[in-house]
C-alpha cells in the first residue's frame, strides 16, 4: 500500500465535514488534505500504461487512411498514438504527444507554423522532404529531423513512393501553459536557402565565425548513416552500459544542448544476445525501432519488438530491454525540460 499524507480518506468523512466540504465546494475551494497524497505521493504515478504499436498493423491503417483523405484536405494526415491511459488527450505520454504521418507521391503537406516543437523519426520510404523556413531537407529512413518551434514547415513528396515517419510534439506541454499559437501562411515570402544548407554550416565540425548559439537548432537533420556509422564504431570499442547498451543523445551542435528545448532524442544499439538490467528514469519514453528484434520487459508487460515498431516505457517503471538481433532503437522524451526544471532522475537495478 502506498502511504498517503492526506489526514483521512474519502469514505471515512464525518457527515459534518462532508457538509462543510459541499458548503465551500459552491464557493470554489476544496480541502488539501483529501488530495494533498495524490498531490505529492511518495513516488511518481502515472495513469500512462506500456503500450506498444506493431508497425504492420499501424501501417495498413494509415494506407486505409490515405484512401480517406488527402494530405492537403487533413492538413497533416496523422494517426496519433494515443497511449490507453490517456485516451482522447492526443497524448502518447503525460507530456508528448506522438503520431505516424503518411505522405503519398505527389502530396504537398501546406506550410505553417506553431509554437509546439516537433522531432520526427523517418521509418519507410524514399523521395519525400521537409522544408523549415525556407530550408529544404531531404527525408531518408532512420533520419532524425527537426522543427523547431515558430519555424515555417511544410512536406513535400515528390518521388514515386508512400513516405511514413513518426511524428513526437510537446503539444501537451504547450498546451500545460496554455500558449499554444499557430499560423498558416507568411506574410512574406521566406528567404530562398539552399538545400541541407543548415547541415553544411554548423554540422560538419565548423561553425560560421560570427555564429552565437541561442536556444533555436540551426540543424534540422541528423542523417542515420552519420547517427549509425557512430553506434557502430562504439560498439566495436565500448563499453557497453548494462542497461542502455551504446546509447547516445542528439545534440544541439551550437551548445552541446539537447535538440530542442522540451524534446530529447537518442539512439541506442543493443547488440545480438543483449540483456539489458533494470532501469526507470522519471521521463516516460517513446521507443521506435530502427533496425533488429527483441524484447523488453516494461513493468509487468512484455513487449516483443521488430522492426518500425513503437512502444512506450511510463515514467518510473522499470524497463529491461533484451536483443535478439543487433537492434537499433530511437526514443524521445521529455528529459530536457525535466531537468531544466532540476526534477529528474534514474534509478538503475543492479
Ligand atoms: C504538425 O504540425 C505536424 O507539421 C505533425 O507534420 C503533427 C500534431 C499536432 C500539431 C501539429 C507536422 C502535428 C502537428
Amino acid at each position: 500500500m502506498q502511504q498517503t499524507l492526506s489526514a483521512s480518506k474519502p469514505g471515512n468523512v464525518s457527515g459534518e465535514r462532508q457538509a462543510f466540504y459541499k458548503t465551500i465546494d459552491a464557493e470554489s475551494m476544496a480541502p488539501l488534505w483529501e488530495v494533498l497524497g495524490d498531490l505529492v505521493p511518495r513516488e511518481p504515478r502515472t495513469p500512462c500504461v506500456p503500450c506498444h504499436w506493431p508497425w504492420d498493423a499501424a501501417r495498413a491503417r494509415l494506407m486505409q487512411a490515405g484512401q480517406l483523405i488527402t494530405a492537403a484536405e487533413a492538413e497533416r494526415r496523422v494517426l496519433v498514438l494515443e497511449n490507453p491511459g490517456l485516451r482522447g488527450a492526443s497524448s502518447i505520454t503525460h507530456s508528448l504527444y506522438a503520431g505516424l504521418q503518411l505522405l503519398l507521391p505527389g502530396e504537398i503537406a501546406p506550410v505553417h507554423r506553431h509554437t509546439a516543437t516537433a522531432v520526427r523519426l523517418i521509418m519507410e520510404g524514399e523521395g519525400a522532404y521537409t522544408s523549415v523556413d525556407g530550408e529544404r531537407t531531404p527525408m531518408h529512413v532512420g533520419d532524425f529531423v527537426i522543427t523547431p518551434s515558430w519555424t515555417f514547415h511544410d512536406h513535400g513528396n515528390p518521388g514515386k513512393e508512400a513516405v511514413i515517419w513518426f511524428d513526437g510534439l510537446d503539444v501537451p506541454i504547450i498546451k500545460l501553459f496554455d500558449a499554444a499559437f499557430s499560423e498558416h501562411q507568411p506574410a512574406s515570402p521566406l528567404p530562398a536557402r539552399a538545400e541541407d544548407d543548415s547541415l553544411a554550416r554548423y554540422a560538419g565540425n565548423l561553425l560560421p565565425v560570427d555564429y552565437r548559439a541561442g536556444l533555436a537548432n540551426p540543424v534540422f537533420r541528423y542523417p542515420y548513416a552519420q547517427t549509425r556509422s557512430t553506434l557502430v564504431r562504439l560498439q566495436a570499442s565500448g563499453p557497453l552500459h548494462s542497461a542502455h547498451g551504446i546509447r547516445m543523445r542528439f545534440a544541439h551542435p551550437g551548445t552541446g544542448g539537447w535538440p530542442t528545448p522540451t524534446i530529447g532524442a537518442f539512439m541506442q544499439l543493443l547488440p545480438k544476445g543483449f540483456e539489458g538490467t533494470a532501469c526507470r528514469s522519471t521521463d516516460a519514453t517513446v521507443y521506435c525501432v530502427v533496425e533488429g528484434r527483441g524484447h523488453s520487459d516494461i513493468g509487468g508487460t512484455r513487449i516483443n519488438w521488430g522492426p518500425r515498431d513503437v512502444f512506450m516505457v511510463p515514467s518510473w517503471v522499470d524497463a529491461r530491454h533484451t536483443a535478439g538481433e543487433d537492434a537499433v532503437l530511437f526514443s524521445m522524451s521529455d528529459r530536457p525540460a525535466q531537468l531544466a526544471l532540476g526534477i529528474w532522475r534514474e534509478a538503475l537495478q543492479p
